[in-house]
């Protein structure tokens, strides 16, 4: 079999599972003839500027649409830029598909042109890796694996014959010896347990069992939307990391128990988990690093019966009626609302009574986001809640917009993240996706200013010509500026939710500095 006919093989196959977007930057050779076998095939294939920024909308479009979506590259720098992407896929747990132009185990040593250890590269950060050869032996079971818990990036090189294999991330550490029933009377135990719910909850569907508890509920960043955060029990995000004003500082000191579930140490950015015992639940199937904060009196790993035995002992608990709304309004209070910053743009946000994504770069602006801004069902984070990648939220908006369209995507990013694939920019454009980025300004790294030791070097966190809105109206985009909540409200409500803007937000840097301390 050559590889265009074994090409042609997957491109069949991936039409056959759904798969229908790919982007990437191509070469001449296989990649290219990969791209004419998907378009054959009705799968679209959008030109991306940068392969990084094309494995990073592939990964939002799979994450959107439970399918998988691909991206593309050549061998050799065209992969290297890509493995910034499928890192990003891999620090979010998103099973997306990414293939390269490749050398295979044959080709002579002295054929050094562009040549790398492209499995060297990657073995670390997919979760599969196999030649084109493997895949068409066993697509459906290799696609399979990706998906199944915990998921993660698959990797097909282009070339003929085996491939050095795949490395398995499973790193099994200790943990203790614990039965589910005792794990489960000890939760009869308990008075006021506070629920922390990880990313795991949402893949396995848990939602309906969530929905029934009548106690306060934090999520981690990824978990976000697996319950309704207008419920009145939804206290918002658990960080590890919450400082006095946070939500979940206050959750941990009145709480008697920790019931963590599905949280994952690659999930959260800190380990404060308050001092209060932990009993840690988990879904049995799944590959991810087991060490954990302690103390820890119970750690186990169930089936969904035994998760569902967990939520069902939980039902008969009832506290902190009020707790979560009072903590809500207390940072609302503390926040400030009345003071032109993020906060007040993610209200106006959080406000919208329609369905919609909300894209978070990484900053301080981030932090603010994901305290003030609810998610549910009919309104989706995407962006790095993991990884806290800087810069991928333009990227992930687009493959967003594209695999999920008519939704309004709102993007923020800072002065930091947008200067990483500002060239998608006109992608956005291109396309006319209805995307907003909320450009959020203070001309520097706020939050790397904000943690910085006394006598570091301020001049490497300034942004020099912080502005952006004349670029992006340059391209094409209706762009405004903004300084001040009115003018604000007044360009949301004035967007047709069909085309792209982009709205600059100024905002004073020493105000900026400063308002997320007591945060995180
Ligand atoms: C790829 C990557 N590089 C660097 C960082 C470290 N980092 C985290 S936040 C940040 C600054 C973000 O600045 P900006 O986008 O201006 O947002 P602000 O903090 O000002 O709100 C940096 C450099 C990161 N998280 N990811």
């Amino acid at each position: 079999m050559t590889i265009e006919n074994r090409i042609e093989t997957i491109a069949e196959f991936l039409s056959g599972v759904g798969v229908a977007h790919a982007f990437g930057i191509c070469g001449s050779g296989p990649s290219l003839t990969l791209i004419g076998a998907l378009d054959k095939r009705g799968i679209t294939y959008i030109n991306a500027s940068h392969e990084a920024s094309a494995a990073m909308m592939a990964g939002a479009a799979t994450r959107v649409s439970g399918v998988p979506a691909l991206s593309i590259s050549i061998k050799g720098p065209g992969l290297v830029n890509a493995v910034a992407g499928i890192s990003y896929n891999h620090f979010e747990d998103t099973p997306s598909i990414s293939f390269s132009e490749s050398y295979g185990p044959d080709s002579p040593a002295w054929r050094m042109h562009k040549r790398i250890d492209q499995f060297g590269l990657l073995s670390p950060i997919v979760k599969r890796y196999c030649s084109i050869s493997e895949f068409v032996d066993n697509p459906r079971e290799i696609m399979s694996e990706t998906f199944a818990e915990t998921p993660g990036p698959l990797h097909i090189d282009l070339f003929e014959g085996k491939s050095k294999g795949s490395q398995d991330r499973i790193k099994e550490s200790k943990h203790l010896p614990s039965s589910l029933s005792s794990a489960i009377s000890r939760i009869g135990a308990a008075v006021r347990p506070l629920v922390i719910l990880g990313s795991v909850t949402k893949r396995v569907r848990l939602e309906v069992e969530i929905a029934s508890l009548k106690l306060p509920i934090l999520t981690t960043a990824a978990a976000r939307g697996v319950l309704s955060e207008n419920s009145p029990f939804a206290a918002g995000i658990f960080t590890g990391d919450g400082k006095e004003h946070s939500p979940e500082v206050h959750l941990l000191s009145a709480c008697d128990l920790v019931i963590a579930i599905g949280v994952r140490t690659s999930e959260i950015t800190g380990q404060n988990f308050g001092g209060r015992p932990i009993l840690r639940f988990d879904y049995i199937k799944s590959t991810h690093v087991r060490d954990f904060p302690k103390p820890i009196e119970h750690d186990i790993s169930c089936s969904l019966n035994g998760l569902k035995e967990v939520f069902s002992a939980l039902e008969s608990l009832e506290w902190g009626n009020d707790l979560a709304c009072e903590l809500r309004l207390g940072l609302l209070e503390y926040l400030n609302l009345d003071q032109w910053l993020p906060a007040q743009c993610f209200k106006v946000i959080d406000d919208l009574k329609l369905p919609h994504a909300l894209a978070l770069d990484t900053g301080s602006f981030c932090t603010i986001g994901e305290h003030i801004w609810r998610a549910n069902r009919d309104r989706i984070l995407i962006g790095s809640n993991n990884g806290r990648f800087m810069g991928g939220s333009i990227p992930s908006s687009i493959g967003m917009a594209i695999a999920a369209p008519g939704i309004p995507v709102y993007c923020a990013v800072g002065d930091g993240g947008i200067q990483a694939y500002p060239a998608e920019l006109k992608l956005i454009m291109a396309l006319k996706l209805p995307i907003c980025i909320l450009f959020m300004s203070d001309g520097q790294y706020g939050s790397i200013a904000c943690a910085a030791p006394d006598g570091s070097s301020m001049s490497s966190l300034m942004i020099k010509m912080p502005s952006w809105y004349r670029v992006a109206e340059a391209m094409g985009m209706n762009s405004a500026r903004c300084e001040n909540g009115t003018s604000f409200r007044e360009t949301i409500d004035s967007w047709d939710r069909k085309s792209p803007l982009f709205i600059e937000c100024i905002f004073d840097r020493s105000a900026y500095l400063v308002m997320t301390k007591g945060l995180r």
